[in-house]
C-alpha cells in the first residue's frame, strides 16, 4: 500500500493545497483526552469556524479505519469523541494504530508527523507535552520535545503545560535546538498563566515576524519545528500564584494513584479542572482559540 492510499486528505484541504490557500493543522487529542464532552466537540468546531474566519483552511487530523485523516467532517469528530478506547498516538504508535485499524488521536508529536506528510507548515494546539516534574527519576519526557527537534512544522501553543517541569523542559528543548518564539512578551507565557518566571529565549511581536523567522529557517534549510508561545489573553488567565498550588495538589493526587505515563496528562488536567471549579476548562478553551488565531495569522504570512 502506498502513502496515497493511508494518506486521506479531506475534499476542502486537498483544494486548498492545489490552490496554495493557507492551512492550519488541528489535533484530536485534545478532544478525546485532554477536554470533557461537550465542551471537547464545541471547542473543536470552534476553532475551525476561528482559522477560516481568519482566512486559513483547518485541518483536524485522526487516525480512522486505518487511515491518516488530514480535514474531518463535524460527525467524524462527533464520532472519534465518542468512541471508547481511542489510542493518544504519538511517533511510536501511530502506524500500530494504521495497520491495526485501531481509532486514534493525534497528540502534537503524532499530529506534526501527519501535518508534514500532508505538506502543512502550521499547526495550532494548546499546549505541548514536555519534561515532567520528578524526571530525574521517572524519565518521563514527552516525545512531544523530540519531534519538535526533528519534523519542520511551526507549533502555535500557550507554553508548556504548568504541571511539567518548565525550566527543564526549555533546557531539552534548547539542546535540542528548537526556537522558542514567545509571541508579543519577553517571558514564557505558563498555559493557563501569562507569566512562567522565565524569559523566552526569543520574542516577535507578530505573525508576519513569525513568518519571516520561518521562512528564513526554511531558506537555510534548519531542520525541525519552531514552538511559538502565544500568552493566554489576560481576561482569561489563572494567575501563577494560583495555578501553583492546584497543580501540587494534582500532581500529588496522580502520585497517590499510580498513574503513569501517557495516562498522567489527562489525570491531573481533570483534577485540575475540578480544583478550579471549571474555571481551567474555560482557560483552556480561551487558549486554544487565542492560538487557532495566531497560527492562521502566520499561516496567511507565510504564504
Ligand atoms: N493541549 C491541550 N490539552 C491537551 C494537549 C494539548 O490544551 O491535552 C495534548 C497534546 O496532544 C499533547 C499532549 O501532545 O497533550 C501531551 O501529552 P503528554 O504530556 O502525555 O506527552
Amino acid at each position: 500500500m502506498s502513502l496515497d492510499q493511508t494518506l486521506l486528505l479531506s475534499d476542502e484541504v486537498r483544494t486548498a493545497k492545489a490552490e496554495g490557500r493557507p492551512i492550519v493543522a488541528l489535533e484530536t487529542t485534545i478532544v478525546t483526552h485532554g477536554m470533557p464532552y461537550p465542551e471537547n466537540i464545541e471547542t473543536a468546531l470552534a476553532v475551525e469556524r476561528i482559522v477560516r474566519a481568519a482566512g486559513a483552511v483547518p485541518a483536524t487530523i485522526a487516525i480512522m479505519d486505518g487511515k491518516i485523516r488530514v480535514g474531518l467532517t463535524a460527525e467524524e469528530l462527533k464520532h472519534l469523541a465518542s468512541l471508547k478506547g481511542v489510542m493518544k498516538l504519538s511517533r511510536a504508535d501511530l502506524a500500530f494504530a494504521l495497520s491495526t485499524g485501531r481509532p486514534g488521536a493525534t497528540t502534537v508529536a503524532a499530529t506534526m508527523i501527519a501535518a508534514h506528510l500532508a505538506g502543512i507548515r502550521v499547526f495550532a494546539t494548546g499546549g505541548i507535552g514536555g519534561v515532567h516534574r520528578g524526571a530525574e527519576t521517572s524519565f518521563d519526557v514527552s516525545a512531544d520535545l523530540y519531534e519538535l527537534a526533528r519534523t519542520p512544522v511551526t507549533v502555535v501553543c500557550a507554553g508548556a503545560k504548568a504541571l511539567l517541569d518548565i525550566p527543564k523542559t526549555l533546557e531539552v528543548l534548547e539542546t535540542l535546538g528548537v526556537p522558542i518564539v514567545t509571541a508579543g512578551q519577553d517571558q514564557l507565557p505558563a498555559f493557563w498563566s501569562r507569566e512562567s518566571g522565565l524569559p523566552s529565549p526569543l520574542r516577535l511581536d507578530d505573525p508576519a515576524a513569525i513568518a519571516a523567522f520561518v521562512a528564513k529557517r526554511e531558506e537555510i534549510g534548519t531542520t525541525g519545528g519552531v514552538l511559538v508561545a502565544n500568552p493566554v489573553p489576560l481576561t482569561d488567565e489563572i494567575p501563577a500564584s494560583v495555578m501553583r498550588g492546584h497543580i501540587e495538589a494534582a500532581i500529588a493526587d496522580a502520585e497517590r494513584e499510580g498513574v503513569r505515563a501517557k495516562a498522567v496528562t489527562p489525570f491531573v488536567l481533570g483534577r485540575i479542572l475540578e480544583l478550579t471549579g471549571g474555571k481551567s476548562l474555560a482557560t483552556n478553551i480561551a487558549l486554544v482559540k487565542n492560538n487557532a488565531r495566531l497560527a492562521a495569522e502566520i499561516a496567511v504570512a507565510l504564504r
